[in-house]
């Protein structure tokens, strides 16, 4: 079943003419509403009737989380406040978060966007959706929630945690749909297991997003909850989720090519890379007027292919999430970034500027391992003065990044030293 079957089975001729009609649109849109991208632009000698072809996006520059932040928080919004009616913001980054508004037309686009895809994975009117991603300046819940209003399916916004409750309603509402991430899902799995519950649900569909799954993962997670998985992908810069979800055949996500225009390239020399080949997605949103994004640098790697789909589908599908060019960690659901760590590290003087992240992923959920060396001997005899040093170290990361992490303070030169850049983190979660 397809939301808007015109739309996603266009002829790709059809598909690029749209797009290049609607870049026009934008860089238009930008030059008159965006200072910064006016800025940008004319710098560059970009004007909209310079737009000749769809190749020609490359004489736009990029644009950066950065530059986000940078025009905190309202700088780079294509239209007064007056016309947003929605803000939503990312978790944890340093310092401030990055802020998104939306106008109605963006709202509307928007539940179009992730109507299609849920669609595609297979939900109707008669599914009972329960929502278990976190309410609130997240994209994630009220991005499902409004595209699965939107198809006519029930939706139950239990919102993350409270997981027997959750499970509990599972039951009795007899939901048929969970969205989630897919670590939640599978730890939802695993407590209903504890409970004994499992044949007592009735759930068939995981609309699972939001973070990396392998396919083992995924797997484990259809058994232990006796259900099918897609995968859907977005960030909040670009919309929130609604930018690419599977469809039933699960063979690559499809992007909305109609709202958003994707590129890959270098990340290394920010070359456009030849289509088919592995790099960083770059997203153009053609619609967008709450802050619309010009080449937008995702740094998620990953490649998209341009064949149409056995579905019947002729957007352009992009592979699982392959992992991203920085070192921005996901932990719970949580952005962390290194920076903020060190940061935080480097405050106290009893450490060695010489650090760890050890990620594991324990009973189905991520632990964050700082392991930080000590200045030097002076310490190692104190115990009350080490649990000290280590309980300040908590409380501050804690402070920070709003989850908790394991602290470990270790021998002065016990860590590994480096030649080049450095390599701090260690990530087990994908090693079992
Ligand atoms: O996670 C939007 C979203 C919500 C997508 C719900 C799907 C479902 P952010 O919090 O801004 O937005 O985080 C965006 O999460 O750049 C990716 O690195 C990662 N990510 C999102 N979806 C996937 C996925 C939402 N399906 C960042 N696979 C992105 C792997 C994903 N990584």
């Amino acid at each position: 079943m397809m939301f808007q079957k015109d739309i996603e089975t266009m002829p790709r001729q059809k598909i690029e003419e749209l797009q290049l009609e609607r870049l026009k649109w934008l860089v238009d849109y930008c030059d008159k509403n965006v200072k910064f991208y006016h800025d940008r632009l004319e710098k560059a000698g970009v004007t909209a009737e310079k737009i000749k072809s769809l190749e020609d996006i490359k004489y736009i520059p990029y644009t950066t989380k950065e530059d986000i932040r940078d025009n905190y928080p309202f700088g780079l919004f294509g239209t007064p406040l007056k016309k947003i009616v929605r803000i939503h913001a990312s978790s944890g980054t340093t310092g401030k978060p990055t802020v998104v508004g939306y106008t109605k037309n963006d709202l509307d686009n928007w539940s179009d966007c992730v109507a299609r895809i849920v669609m595609a994975a297979g939900a109707t009117d008669e599914d009972i959706v329960q929502i278990a991603f976190g309410y609130g300046l997240f994209t994630g819940a009220l991005g499902l929630h409004y595209g699965l209003e939107k198809i006519g399916a029930a939706v139950v916004p239990t919102s993350s945690g409270n997981t027997e409750k959750q499970i509990m309603l599972m039951q009795d509402f007899q939901t048929t749909a969970l969205v989630a991430t897919p670590s939640y899902a599978q730890f939802i799995g695993e407590t209903a297991k504890e409970m004994g519950v499992i044949d007592k649900l009735n759930l068939k569909l995981g609309l699972f997003g939001s973070e990396g799954c392998t396919e083992e993962m995924r797997s484990q997670v259809e058994k232990s909850l006796n259900l099918f998985a897609t995968d859907n992908y977005g960030m909040s810069e670009l919309m929130g989720p609604g930018v690419s979800g599977e469809c039933e055949l699960r063979c690559g996500m499809h992007i909305n090519e109609d709202h958003f225009l994707a590129e890959i390239i270098d990340p290394k020399t920010q070359e456009v890379l030849p289509r088919g080949s592995q790099g960083e997605l770059v997203v153009t949103t053609l619609t967008k007027e709450g802050i619309p994004m010009l080449r937008y640098r995702t740094k998620d790697i990953t490649e998209i292919n341009y064949e149409p789909c056995k579905c019947g589908r002729t957007f352009a599908r992009m592979s699982k999430i392959k992992g991203r060019t920085d070192d921005m960690l996901k932990i719970r659901g949580v952005n962390v970034f290194p920076s903020q760590i060190e940061s935080v590290l480097m405050g106290f003087d009893q450490i060695a500027p010489h650090y760890q992240l050890v990620i594991t992923r324990e009973n189905f959920s991520d632990r964050l391992e700082v392991k930080i060396e000590l200045a030097d001997g002076s310490l190692l005899e104190n115990y009350s003065g080490l649990e000290q040093l280590r309980g300040s170290i908590h409380h501050d990361l804690k402070t920070v990044l709003g989850i908790d992490t394991k602290v470990s303070l270790v021998e002065h030169k016990s860590l590994e030293r480096f030649q080049g850049k450095a390599k701090r983190i260690v990530d087990l979660r994908n090693e079992k």
